[in-house]
């Protein structure tokens, strides 16, 4: 009976890491993204998802493209929407991440303040 549950955990672990992947390929690049950011910890297609998923929730994001080997996500907004550095810091540790860049390509999606 004690053995079970470290089986279930591997049953599962299989289950997800056969999902995760195709989540993970899923994703399509972005051509021309407003802004990339750095973030550490990004370790496996989990990681990425779950990154993927906040930064989604965001006001203004249109489309995510997380890059797990590069340490790299980026983000294209809505036509006319901006997105303040603190409010992505916020999604990342929300997401259990650490940010340690943004860089805003297009100059307009920065707000003013
Ligand atoms: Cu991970």
């Amino acid at each position: 009976m004690k053995h079970l549950i470290p089986l279930l955990g591997i049953a599962l672990g299989i289950m997800l890491s056969i999902a995760a992947p195709k989540q993970a390929l899923a994703q399509k690049k972005i051509e021309n993204p407003d802004i990339t950011i750095n973030v550490a910890g990004l370790a496996c297609p989990f990681c990425a998802y779950g990154l993927e998923k906040k930064l989604k929730k965001l006001d203004g994001v249109a489309a995510i493209y997380v890059n797990i080997d590069e340490g790299q996500a980026d983000i294209k907004l809505k036509k006319e929407t901006t997105l303040a550095e603190a409010n992505i810091k916020k999604a990342v540790e929300d997401a259990g991440f650490t940010l340690t860049k943004v860089t805003y390509a297009n100059e307009s999606a920065k707000p003013d303040k």
